[in-house]
This record gives structure tokens, sequence and C-alpha cells, in this order.
């Protein structure tokens, strides 16, 4: 599935040369997933013939401080500034971002006169839960398609990436912020010491910096390779993140661990000398760290091993349904399934279509794979004889929405955290 037109950047145009958060040089690479072209960057039909460009993707871990990050960095406003991505679509995310503003608002008892303000904060969709409770909201977004649909929805939008000269400007504007919220952000961040500053000026000296984003843990535990993209510059777990925070004079007050996107973590950060003391979960997460061995190159060399094998017996596994006559489509055309497909080289000999229930992607094609994208309701008319789930984080909803394709004879592949059918 290659096409032998596209336009590969050089593999060290981008190369990460330091560690995000300790500088150190001592990366250890540990896993090359090849090169491809951006996970949401889905291309229109007009656009098919035109090249596409195409990044290396590769992780590597610093063997100072063990932050798992990119070998290559690309610049944001190649991904960001119209972005297609918008987690409101699904249910599982709307009840889990109105849990989190309820929660928030609840345990540290939120007055209306309070601002809480979300870096990247998308199409408005956890702000709007604590603007219902009559909270003072701020967005911040890059993404000028998405800031408009939070305006709409009259949440006050800034359309810009989020920096200390920013967080300077707003402080100045609207005063300090009780909360900042930031979920699925941080790990798209190069510059972490710039957001730390950031918050640390934009932050009320009792306020609280609520953090999301996938742990590293689960990502390693349950095989998740595919959620390693182009976007996605740092994988988190607590010990390196740790360093960061403390590196700018801020605490780990509290870690919750979710179910969200394969397994997240949410992390309270405070300031040093605020009111706010520090939760055991802390210190239980670093020693779950140590005895997972995350301070030695042992569990990602593993991984890296498991990638390999789960890429060679998925792809045997479609090409002999396909000489069987079936019929395969996938559902969900998410990034992560995205770079499954380019690392998987599966295009639209294996996958007739996908369905995704997001009308931007719909009529469109997959970046790198050229596979059409429909709404879900095509499988209303339609029973292929298997669907590969791309979006697996979404695997209960999106068998239960499907019930009657299933009783209709259809099934579900499911990769992740290892090859099954449902
Ligand atoms: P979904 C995003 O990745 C991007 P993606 C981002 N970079 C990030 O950090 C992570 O999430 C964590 C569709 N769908 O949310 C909608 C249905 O069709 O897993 C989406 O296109 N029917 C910010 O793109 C896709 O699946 C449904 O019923 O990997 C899911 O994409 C449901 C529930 C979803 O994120």
């Amino acid at each position: 599935m290659q096409n032998k037109d596209m336009k590969k950047e050089t593999s060290d145009e981008y190369l990460l040369k330091k560690c995000r958060i300790c500088h150190s040089e001592q990366l250890y690479p540990f896993l090359s997933l090849g090169t491809m072209p951006i996970p949401n960057g889905f291309v229109l039909e007009e656009n098919l013939k035109n090249e596409e460009s195409h990044y290396p993707l590769g992780v590597c871990v610093c063997k100072k401080c063990w932050l798992v990050q990119l070998t290559h960095v690309i610049p944001p406003e190649i991904m960001f500034k119209n972005y297609l991505y918008i987690p409101s679509t699904s249910k599982t995310m709307l009840q889990h971002f109105k849990t989190l503003a309820q929660d928030t608002i609840q345990r540290f008892s939120l007055k209306p006169s309070d601002l809480v303000i979300d870096i990247g904060s998308n199409d408005g969709t956890l702000l709007g839960y604590f603007k219902e409770q009559e909270i003072k909201v701020l967005g911040i977004d890059p993404a000028s398609n998405l800031a408009l649909v939070s305006r709409l929805k009259g949440i006050d939008t800034i359309d810009d990436f989020f920096t200390q000269k920013l967080s300077k400007d707003i402080v100045h504007e609207k005063g300090s912020a009780k909360i900042i919220t930031a979920t699925n952000v941080v790990a798209h961040i190069d510059d972490l010491d710039d957001l730390l500053e950031g918050v640390k000026t934009l932050l009320h000296h009792d306020g609280i910096f609520i953090c999301e984003f996938p742990y590293l843990l689960d990502l390693l535990s349950k095989n998740e390779f595919d959620t390693i993209y182009h976007e996605h510059l740092s994988y988190f777990s607590i010990s390196p993140f740790m360093q960061l925070v403390k590196n700018h004079g801020m605490m780990i007050a509290d870690v919750k661990r979710n179910a969200i996107h394969g397994g997240s973590i949410i992390v309270y950060i405070v300031n040093k000398g605020s009111k706010f003391t520090q939760e055991k979960s802390v210190r239980e997460f670093l020693t779950e760290e140590k005895l997972k061995k995350l301070d030695t190159i042992i569990p990602y060399k593993d991984f890296g091993r498991r990638v390999k094998v789960i890429r060679r017996d998925l792809v045997n596994y479609l090409k002999r349904l396909k000489k069987q006559g079936k019929r395969i489509v996938g559902y969900g055309a998410s990034a992560k399934g995205n770079v499954l497909l380019n690392y998987c080289h599966i295009g639209p000999e294996l996958l007739d279509y996908i369905v995704d229930s997001i009308s931007y992607k719909q009529g469109r094609f997959t970046p790198g794979t050229h596979i059409p994208i429909y709404p879900e309701s095509r499988l209303d008319k339609d029973t292929p004889d298997f669907a590969l789930l791309l979006a697996w984080n979404f695997a209960d909803e999106i068998l239960q929405k499907q019930i009657k394709y299933r009783e209709r004879g259809g099934q579900f592949i499911i990769t992740i955290p290892y090859l099954r059918i449902e």
C-alpha cells in the first residue's frame, strides 16, 4: 500500500535531540512505526492524486528521567490549525466530561466568581458543563474551526496556542484562574517548560491545574501501539511528570486512574506552599512504576517486540479472511486507526470502507491508505462479514450501538489488547 510518489520528510529534519523534561541526550529508541502522514490528515476526494507528506514515527525513552517521547517532532501548525477531532460525538466522552466538571465543582467548592480555563478546549464541551453552573469560563484552542463552534455555544474562546506569553495577557485582562484544565493536550505540547510557566502565571495561589492524559503503564501493558502518533509527543508516567512539575515550583497533589482512551490518569497539580497537601495516591503510583521496572529499558524493548507480532498476526488474519471471500470494513476513522492502517499497510484491498460518526470525516479518505469514509448508517443497509474496530477505546459503546448488525451476523474484529472476534 505504499504510494511511490509520496513525499517523505527527511528523517533527521524533525529529529528530537534532547529529552523534553530533563534535557538529557541519552535517548533510547525502542520502536519505529515507519513514515506516514499525520493521522488526522483526512483527504478530500479531489486531492487524492496529490502527494501527501509522510513523517517519521518512532518512540524513544530518556534513560535519565524515563520520559517516553517521539523520536521526531513535527511543527504543531501542520496538525492543529484545522482540527477534525471532536470528542463530543461520543456518549462516553460526554459523560466523562460531565463527571469531571461536577467532581471539580464539588471537590474544590467553586463559586460563580471563580474562573475556569480549559487549554485545548476543542468545541467547548467540558467548559459547557462548568458554564451550566454559571461559573466563569475561558477556552483556548488553536483550531479556528473548533474555537468558532465553541463561541457559538456562548463560550468565550481564544483561538491560539497556549503559551506563557498568552497567559500573561489573560491574567492582565481576566485575573487568575481557580482551575485550569488540560484534557488530552499536554502530550501534544513540545515546550513543557513554557506550558508549566504559563500555568503558574495564570493559576491562583490556591488554584488547581488538572491534566488528563493516557497512562504509559496502560499503553505498554495493553499493547496500545496505535496511540503512538505525531500529535502525541510524550507518553507519561508519574515519575518523569513529577520531575517536570517540581522543576517549576509546583507539586502533584493527587492522581486518579480511569478507563478513558484505553487507560488515562487525571493529575491534580498545585503551587508549592498552597493550602493543598499530597494524597497517598502519588506515592502509590511511583511504587507501582518502580515495580513494573519503568526505570529500565526492559518493558520498552518487550513492548517493541510484541508490536511487531501483533502486526504480523493481524495482517495474516485479514488476508486469510479475504481469501475466503469475506467482506471486511473498518469502524471508527480514528487517528489511532490511521496509525494501525499505515503501519500494517492495510488499504482498500482489505477494507472496503470505514464508517464514522463525525460528519467532517465522512466523504473523505483515510490519510496514506485512502479508504473511503461513510456515515455509520451505511451498516443499516449493508452487512459486511467483519468490521475491524479502529476505535477500540469505544468498544462497549459501539458494540451496543451496532446490535442489529451483529444480530444479522456481522462480527467485530478487535485488535487491542489482543486479536479477538466479538
Ligand atoms: P477517538 C484522539 O484520537 C485525538 P482518536 C487526540 N489527539 C487524542 O489525544 C486522543 O484522541 C486521545 C468515531 N466513532 O476519540 C468517532 C464512531 O464512529 O478514539 C471518531 O472518529 N462511532 C486528541 O482520533 C473515532 O470513532 C461511535 O459510536 O484516535 C474515535 O476516535 C464512537 C463512540 C466513535 O480518537
